[in-house]
């Protein structure tokens, strides 16, 4: 009595050809890193309900981005973001030099986190704010209410 074991025949050119798809053309798939520059800094738009938007940032340094922006009288949603890696920054508005009181602020804002607010502004004029951490480094904003 003899046994004997044989092969199969081998398929490994179909093997081979089915590993070897190659994933190619896949443009412009790279993730933005994140807490990157957001779009339209400084731009005011309006949202779906009707509230004037706009964004600003706050970075490693002791600038807010930018440091001033125009918004009509009326409701705000004031996000900032900040892309800092190192730096936790703030924004309130300076109190005792406002057109009508704001109530709304951010008061702390960790390294990569946003936040956002909102607020009524309805009295026409300059509306400074700043980061109260760094506020002897100069990091000062204002918000203009158009007349
Ligand atoms: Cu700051």
């Amino acid at each position: 009595m003899t046994e004997r074991t044989s092969s199969p025949p081998a398929k490994k050119a179909a093997v081979i050809a089915a590993a070897m798809v190659v994933l190619v053309g896949c443009e412009g798939e790279e993730p933005p890193p994140p807490a990157s520059t957001p779009e339209g800094l400084g731009e005011v738009t309006i949202g779906a309900d009707g509230v004037q938007e706009v964004t600003l940032q706050t970075q490693d340094d002791y600038l807010f981005t930018p440091a001033t922006f125009t918004v009509a009288p009326g409701p705000v949603r004031l996000t900032l973001v900040n892309v800092a890696e190192q730096m936790t920054h703030n924004l309130e508005f300076t109190d005792d030099e406002l057109p009508q009181p704001v109530d709304a602020g951010i008061p702390v804002l960790a390294p990569g986190e946003e936040k956002t607010i909102e607020f009524e502004a309805t009295a026409p004029g300059d509306y400074p704010f700043t980061c109260t951490f760094h506020l002897q480094l100069g990091q000062v904003g204002t918000m203009t209410v158009s007349g």
